[in-house]
């Protein structure tokens, strides 16, 4: 257990609250993951022991970690300006208080997408539709969803919507033979959405709890893609109206701002309603974290910080906070 600070109701005070993480047996401390986020960050404890005044230097050196944490401009601009207005208001008095202050603006802009992902068991199945570039980790990420619906008592049926490449079908095939998952499928070059739409309809015939399906994500164009995409969610409309439940988008932190760009990009296309981000422990990059938060308001659901089944955490904003900048040592 630890804490983290945070900016009371009225904006007037910095208070403590306690953070918990939730391990999973033989789950790293989200901590040890996210080394090289941290590493990043910690330029900022020397700025501070050597800074004996709040003055521009000061800030301008913290605006520059942000920048270099790959916080973004946005994020970055925003974090700082409610450190000014702290710094006004006499919130933030002497450089002690500057990291704490740091801290609960780091926290007060990730706050928002801490939304878990719940499985609603009226709408049977949850359909949970996986979009992102090629190589972001869709389908490493559904297996890892799968294995968690699992081990909650789900049943659970893959969609093997990544037509473009064999190798996809292949992966989502193996991955679900290994686990007695049943996936539907059919060859390379047919058309996803039919794939999906016929998954839909037999996981609604066989009582399936939660129907995950992949997705392309490279095609001749990036129209072609979206494009495509469009046709999946209006195919599965016509089985639910409210299908799919979840489109989620997978990014890779490593890829930085470009992380960013890639959500606007797939809000605009298909409208998002959740996003993972995985790969925050090969990165120094976790900056994008916040970046998207600031950008896209949209609940962040799952963390991706290794490659097994464990690696997957539901997002919990403290935690990621005091991952990434840990005061309480
Ligand atoms: N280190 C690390 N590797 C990951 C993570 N998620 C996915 N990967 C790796 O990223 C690569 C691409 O993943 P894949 O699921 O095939 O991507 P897709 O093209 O989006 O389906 C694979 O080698 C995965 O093992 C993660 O959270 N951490
Ligand atoms: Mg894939």
């Amino acid at each position: 257990m630890f804490s983290i600070f945070r900016r009371n109701k009225a904006g007037n005070k910095l208070e403590t609250t306690e953070v918990r993480e939730k391990p999973v047996d033989g789950q790293d401390p989200l901590e040890a993951r996210l080394e090289r986020t941290r590493g990043h960050m910690s330029g900022l404890f020397g700025l501070i022991k050597q800074a004996s005044a709040i003055d521009d230097d000061l800030l301008d050196d913290i605006e520059t970690t942000l920048l270099t944490a790959d916080l973004g401009v946005a994020a970055t601009t925003r974090i700082m300006d409610r450190l000014h207005a702290g710094i006004k208001s006499g919130l933030v008095e002497q450089p002690g208080d500057v990291l704490p202050a740091v801290q609960a603006e780091l926290y007060a802009l990730i706050e928002p997408c801490e939304q878990f992902l719940a499985v609603e068991p009226e709408n049977k199945p949850f359909v949970i539709l996986m979009v992102g570039v090629n190589g972001v980790g869709k389908t490493t990420t559904i297996g890892k969803l799968a294995r968690r619906y699992l081990d909650d008592g789900l049943n659970v049926m893959l969609a093997a919507g990544d037509t473009f490449r064999a190798a996809a079908v292949q992966q989502l095939k193996t991955w679900g033979e290994r686990n007695d998952v049943p996936v539907v499928a059919q060859g390379q070059d047919a058309d996803s959405a039919a794939v999906i739409f016929d998954a839909l309809q037999s996981a609604r015939a066989k009582g399936v709890d939660v129907l995950i399906a992949d997705t392309a994500g490279r095609l001749h164009t990036q129209d072609h893609l979206m494009s495509e995409l469009a046709k999946i969610k209006r195919v599965m409309a016509k089985i639910d109206p409210d299908a799919p439940h979840e489109v989620m988008l997978v990014v890779d932190a490593g890829t930085g701002q470009n992380a960013l760009v890639q959500a606007q990009q797939f809000d605009q296309a298909v409208g998002l309603t959740g996003i993972t981000v995985t790969k925050l422990d090969g990165t120094a990059r976790g900056g994008i974290v916040f970046a998207i938060a600031e950008a896209m308001q949209l609940p962040i659901r799952f963390i991706g910080v290794g490659e097994r089944a464990v690696d997957l955490r539901p997002f919990d904003a403290g935690t990621f906070v005091h991952a990434v900048l840990p005061l309480d040592q």
